[in-house]
């Protein structure tokens, strides 16, 4: 089994919206384990070390100003092969094509507004992960459905 960690995010817009308790649900009624969850206004310098490999793109400044527009619920989910598995739940960057059923086919109408993120890779949300929260924040514990949840 290939256990990973995710960073996933309800951006601005999911949080404005109400959607929060929504999409956690999703995530925890997939199988996935919560490992740790925050709301907070990111600052303007971690959201563009967030969104680094965008800098100098067309979208990055309203972007930026954007995901630092209103509170987020940052959280760390963990599961077999979570990271494809999450962006599987939350659909296609732009919601117009997003399949339904997924966060942002149900949810989106537009990519500059598409209420969540989630890592893209191992690596990136190793890399996400160490910018939202410290170590110590990641809680680490048994979860009992895990025997009900993988064979
Ligand atoms: P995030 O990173 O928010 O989970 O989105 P994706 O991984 O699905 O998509 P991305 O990195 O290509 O884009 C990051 C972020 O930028 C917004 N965006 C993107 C935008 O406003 N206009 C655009 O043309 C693109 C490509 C939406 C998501």
């Amino acid at each position: 089994m290939a256990t990973e960690q995710t960073y996933v995010m309800v951006k601005p817009d999911g949080v404005q919206r109400g959607l929060c308790g929504e999409i956690i649900s999703r995530f925890e009624r997939k199988g996935l384990k919560i490992v740790a969850m925050k709301f907070m206004i990111i600052k303007k310098e971690t959201a563009e070390v967030h969104y680094g490999e965008h800098k100098g793109k067309g979208f990055f400044d309203s972007l930026i100003s954007f995901i630092t527009s209103g509170p987020v619920l940052a959280m760390v989910l963990e599961g077999d092969n979570a990271v494809s598995v999450c962006r599987n739940l939350m659909g296609k960057t732009n919601p117009q094509e997003s399949a339904p059923g997924t966060v942002r086919g149900d949810f989106g109408m537009v990519t500059g507004m598409n209420i969540i993120h989630g890592s893209d890779s191992t690596k990136s949300a190793e890399r996400e992960i160490s910018i939202f929260f410290k170590p110590e924040e990641l809680v680490s514990y048994k979860r009992t459905a895990d025997v009900w949840t993988y064979e």
